[in-house]
C-alpha cells in the first residue's frame, strides 16, 4: 500500500492491525510514543510508591497500593502493544524498549522527575497528573493503531478512579486543619506548572504533531488538550478553596476559555535533558531493580521453558 492510500485509509477512521502493511515512519512513530508512554507508567509508580508505608490510614494505603498496581498493569498493556510492531527492522521487543529507557535514550513523562514531598502531593498527583493523563488518553482511545487504541480503553477506565482518589485526598485535607489546607495549597503550587507541561511543547514547537495527527495517532493538539485541562481544573480548584498559582489566569468571556500565563519552558527543556530534580534518582532506581531482580526473570524464563518442553 503506498503512503497516500494508507493516509486515506486511516483518515477514513479504519484501524490498522499488527500484520497489516504500514509505512515505516508510522511504525516508528508508534513505537516511540507507545514505548515512552509505557515507560511513563512504570517510572510513574516511583513517586507514589514512596508514600505507601506512610499513608495516613489503612483505607488510604489500600487505595494507593491498588492505584500503583494499576500503573504497572498499564505499563504491561502498553509494552505488549508496542511489541506487536516489532519487525526486526524497527525493534520493539520488550527488552529493547525497556533498555532504551534505562540507558536514557528513550523519554518518559517529565512529570515523574518531580518529587512527592508530602501526603498532599499524593492527592495532587491523582488529581492533576492522572487528570492530565486522562485528558490526553481519552483522545488516544480513538487512535488508528488497533492494539494501542484497545489498550487505551482499558487504561482510561482505571485512570478515572485514580483521579478521584487524588481529588478526595485533597478534599479531606482542605476541610481539615489550617496546616492541612496549607499542605494542599503547597502541593498545588508545586504540581500546577509541571502538570501543564505534561501536554508537551506548544503546537508551533512540536515537531511530531503534524505527522501524528495526519496518521490519526494524536487526535488533538498539545495546546488544545492543555486548554481543556485548564478549563476543567480551575473550577475544581475553586471547589477545594485552593488558588491556582498563576497571576495571569482569567476567564475570557469571548472565547469562553481561561487565559493563563506562559509555561516555564526552560525548566521543561532541562527536565527533558535529564537535569530535573529526580531524573538521575528515577533511572538509578529502575537500573538497580533490573540488576537485583534479574534472577526472578531468569527463574521465570527457565520455568516457562521447562513447561514448554513438558507439553
Ligand atoms: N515529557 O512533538 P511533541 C500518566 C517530548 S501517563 C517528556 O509534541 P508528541 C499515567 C516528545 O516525546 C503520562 N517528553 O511529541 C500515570 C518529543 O520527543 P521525541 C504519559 C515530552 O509525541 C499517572 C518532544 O518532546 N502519557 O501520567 C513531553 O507528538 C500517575 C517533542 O514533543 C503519554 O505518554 C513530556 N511531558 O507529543 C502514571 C501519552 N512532552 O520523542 C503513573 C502518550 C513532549 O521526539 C502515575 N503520548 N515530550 O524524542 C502522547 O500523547 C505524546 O507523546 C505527547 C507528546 C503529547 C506526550
Amino acid at each position: 500500500m503506498n503512503k497516500d492510500k494508507f493516509l486515506a485509509y486511516v483518515q477514513a477512521e479504519q484501524k490498522v492491525e499488527p500484520k497489516d502493511v504500514m509505512p515505516d515512519d508510522y511504525r516508528k512513530l508508534l513505537v516511540r510514543q507507545i514505548s515512552q508512554h509505557a515507560h511513563s507508567e512504570v517510572v510513574g509508580m516511583l513517586p507514589e510508591a514512596n508514600w505507601i508505608t506512610r499513608a495516613p490510614s489503612l483505607r488510604r494505603k489500600m487505595a494507593l497500593m491498588a492505584k500503583i498496581q494499576d500503573e504497572a498493569g498499564h505499563g504491561l498493556y502498553l509494552y505488549a502493544a508496542a511489541e506487536t510492531l516489532n519487525n526486526g527492522e524497527v525493534p520493539a521487543d520488550r527488552d529493547t524498549t525497556y533498555h532504551d529507557m534505562l540507558s536514557g535514550k528513550a523519554k518518559y513523562s517529565s512529570i515523574f522527575n518531580y518529587p512527592a514531598l508530602s501526603w498532599a502531593d499524593i492527592g495532587a498527583i491523582g488529581w492533576l497528573v492522572d487528570g492530565a493523563a486522562i485528558m490526553n488518553q481519552v483522545m488516544l482511545m480513538g487512535n488508528s493503531y488497533g492494539p494501542y487504541s484497545r489498550a487505551m480503553v482499558r487504561i482510561c477506565k482505571e485512570e478515572s478512579f485514580h483521579q478521584r482518589q487524588g481529588y478526595e485526598i485533597l478534599m479531606t485535607l482542605c476541610r481539615g486543619t489550617k496546616e492541612q489546607k496549607e499542605m494542599a495549597q503547597d502541593a498545588l503550587n508545586r504540581f500546577w506548572w509541571p502538570a501543564l507541561m505534561m501536554f508537551g511543547p506548544n503546537d508551533d514547537a512540536s515537531p511530531n504533531s503534524q505527522k501524528s495527527m495526519a496518521y490519526r495517532v494524536k487526535r488533538e493538539s498539545n495546546d488544545a488538550l492543555r486548554q481543556r485541562f485548564v478549563d476543567v481544573t480551575v473550577e475544581q480548584a475553586e471547589f477545594l478553596g485552593l488558588k491556582i498559582p498563576d497571576d495571569k489566569l482569567r476567564w475570557n468571556e469571548e472565547t469562553k476559555h481561561y487565559e493563563f500565563g506562559e509555561l516555564p519552558w526552560d525548566e521543561f527543556m532541562e527536565v527533558l535533558q535529564g537535569n530535573g530534580p529526580c531524573n538521575k534518582k528515577r533511572l538509578e532506581t529502575k537500573r538497580k531493580a533490573q540488576r537485583e531482580h534479574a534472577w526472578v526473570k531468569e527463574a521465570a524464563m527457565a520455568y516457562a521453558a521447562k513447561q514448554r518442553l513438558a507439553v
